[in-house]
């Protein structure tokens, strides 16, 4: 999946992240819980060197409990530390304060990081939920974060925020998607309709009763009729009377987005392709 656009932010991103890592002690990078692959940064490890780096797998509550259990299982066997977090209700704090103690050793300053990640996977309000306050600003749509931001956390932390970072050329088509699912990529960007067939797809193959009881579609059907049969169930209709599957594509991406189809998670560990072999 080509994205179009490569907005000089990305870059500057990039170079700000490159300048400030001589200031820090360890980077966190924040992934969505429900694909922490296809979240991941692909070359994170040239970006950032030899410093130490810390998963954070968010929105963990709209992940499925196991599969992210199994996610910090396989970071731990390749060597890489990792933790589980919904920044929106402060869940899996804890852990991330034992982690810093561990760290920090016998630095006595607060402990700085650095927060990379993509778009929109919750940099910002995991920075806040350490804060305590509102100091980063968020918002259910990607590019919310423009410039770098320092922020004191709490006694233990300094973290620095940073703008979502995508690449221009996403290799694989099941990433791309994931990415797009989730709300990483603007959806200006997007063909709306075509990436939430793509998602009916997914769910009518693998979790068919989340589509029926929420919208009460017919599950014999093809996704381009059971968009349809979505945006009939909520009363959006377009000129001449047809279905607004436009409207009804964005509708199930957004609620998609916001765990209203349930806890689902789209990868798992050491499965190449994970559930997407099938796309
Ligand atoms: N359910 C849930 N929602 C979350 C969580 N963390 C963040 N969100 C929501 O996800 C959206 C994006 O959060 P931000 O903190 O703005 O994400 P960001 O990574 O800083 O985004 P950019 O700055 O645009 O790259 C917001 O609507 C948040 O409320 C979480 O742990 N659980
Ligand atoms: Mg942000």
């Amino acid at each position: 999946m080509d994205i179009h656009w490569y907005p000089g932010h990305m870059a500057k991103t990039r170079r700000i992240i490159k300048e400030n890592l001589r200031l820090v002690d360890v980077v966190l990078e924040i992934v969505d819980a429900r694909a922490p692959k296809s979240t991941h940064i692909p070359d994170i490890h040239d970006l950032i060197g030899s410093k130490k780096l810390l998963i954070i797998m968010n929105k963990a509550d709209l992940a499925d409990e196991k599969t992210t259990e199994r996610w910090v299982s396989f970071f731990a066997d390749n060597g890489m530390d990792s933790l589980s977090v919904d920044s929106r209700r402060r869940v899996g704090f804890k852990k991330l304060n034992e982690f810093a103690k561990e760290l920090s050793g016998k630095i006595k300053r607060p402990l700085r990081g650095i927060v990379v990640g993509v778009p929109n996977v919750g940099k910002s309000s995991f920075i806040n939920q350490i804060a305590g306050r509102k100091g980063a600003k968020t918002g259910n749509k990607p590019g919310i974060t423009r410039g770098k931001m320092w922020l004191k956390a709490g006694d233990k932390f300094e973290l620095l925020d940073t703008p979502g970072i995508l690449w221009p050329k996403i290799e694989e088509e099941a990433v791309g998607l994931k990415l797009a699912f989730l709300g990483c990529i603007k959806e200006e960007l997007l063909n709306v309709e075509e990436i939430s067939l793509k998602l009916i797809g997914f769910l009518m193959r693998r979790f068919p009763e989340t589509l029926v009881n929420r919208y009460g579609v017919n599950s014999s059907e093809n996704p381009p009729v059971i968009l349809e049969q979505i945006a009939k169930n909520r009363g959006f209709m377009a000129a001449g009377g047809k279905a607004d599957t436009f409207r009804a594509a964005k509708t199930l991406l957004k609620e998609f987005q916001e765990g209203k189809l349930g806890r689902i998670s789209l990868e798992e560990p050491g499965e190449e392709g994970g559930l997407w072999q099938d796309l």
